[in-house]
């Protein structure tokens, strides 16, 4: 499973596809340690992704040698539940468009991000990479799956195929800077990031948590999840997917109220069980990617104190 020699990033013009998101953001500021050549950007304005032509025109004209590709369409369970199609198109397009055109460009290596979302909803605890395609998905992000699923197989079988050194990496539930803050739209962590701090400002008395409170989440700093994606991308070769994760998971009400306690609320949290509460557990496990020489270093109170600063400047 590891590369006989690690792969030598010193020089390489490296595309970080994505770059202006919570992960594409936080594999840039990793990169800037890196002895890389030139990072290649290149905005959805500028590249539209879901579409093959623009795609494979920038990575022609750009050239990398290396593609890390973290552009997706992302969102928390009520985003991902009533937009399943627009999540399997856009990811699905832009999954198959990133690995044709850097294909066709003879790139020397990419990382593929997907999701620990592939797993079937009753996986065994923690998720071994083996439990890919052994039952049916959680239907809350099944689009979102199934166009993950497709990005994985597809570096798959080009490296069948074609020979193409695509490896991919399945991170457990994200969070950090440059998150999404919306109200709808945004996963858990940042939501009640939200929720607390608007709470502790205007004096109310509750914090609403969506669903029962009892499901189950690892979550994992984006830095964490950029420095893993340096690592193996150095470190590991071959067809097989490696989880990336934090090793322990928390309960949606315990994230909730280390949210307030961080935060220094003293209100109560209410449930509202009309809402979903999606999968029940997906704590992944690491064994392969720890087996690298890789292990996260931010802790999940440090990490909700690092978000809410980023929350401070830039959202509320
Ligand atoms: O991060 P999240 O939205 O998505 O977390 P998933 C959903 C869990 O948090 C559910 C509870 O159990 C919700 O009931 N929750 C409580 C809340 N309050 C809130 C709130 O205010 N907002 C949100 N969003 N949730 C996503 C997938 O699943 O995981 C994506 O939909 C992706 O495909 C991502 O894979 C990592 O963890 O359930």
């Amino acid at each position: 499973m590891t590369a006989p020699a690690a792969f030598d990033l010193a020089g390489k013009r490296v595309w970080v596809a994505g770059h202006r998101g919570m992960v594409g953001s936080a594999l840039v500021r990793r990169l800037e340690s890196e002895p890389i050549g030139a990072l290649l950007t290149a905005s959805s304005a500028e590249v539209d992704l879901r579409r093959q032509e623009p795609t494979e025109a920038f990575v022609q004209d750009a050239r990398p040698d290396v593609v890390l590709l973290a552009a997706a369409k992302v969102g928390g369970i009520e985003a991902n539940r009533t937009r399943q199609a627009e999540f399997l198109y856009d990811n699905l397009m832009i999954g198959a468009n990133v690995i044709e055109a850097a294909y066709r460009a003879g790139v020397e290596r990419m990382v593929v991000l997907g999701s620990s979302c592939v797993y079937p909803r009753e996986a065994p605890q923690p998720i071994a990479e083996t439990s890919l395609l052994t039952g049916p998905l959680e239907p809350t992000n099944e689009g979102y799956a199934i166009a993950k699923i497709a990005a994985l197989e597809l570096a798959r079988m080009y490296r069948r195929q074609h020979g193409m050194d695509a490896i991919s990496l399945m991170p457990s539930n994200l969070y950090g800077p440059c998150d999404n803050y919306d109200r709808t739209s945004s996963h858990v962590l940042a939501a009640l990031l939200r929720k607390v701090h608007e709470a502790k400002v205007s004096g109310a008395p509750t914090v609403t948590v969506w669903g029962t409170g009892t499901p189950r989440r690892e979550f994992l700093h984006v830095d964490d999840l950029a420095d893993a994606t340096v690592h193996a991308l150095r470190h590991h070769t071959g067809e097989d997917h490696l989880n990336v994760g934090w090793g322990r998971d928390v309960s949606i009400r315990e994230v909730a109220e280390l949210i307030c306690d961080v935060l220094g609320y003293e209100g109560e949290l209410a449930f509202d069980t009309s809402m979903p509460d999606g999968m029940p557990r997906k704590l992944l496990d690491t064994t392969r990617m720890r087996g690298l020489g890789w292990e996260p270093h931010i802790g999940l109170r440090e990490g909700i104190a690092d978000a809410y600063r980023w929350f401070l400047d830039h959202v509320a």
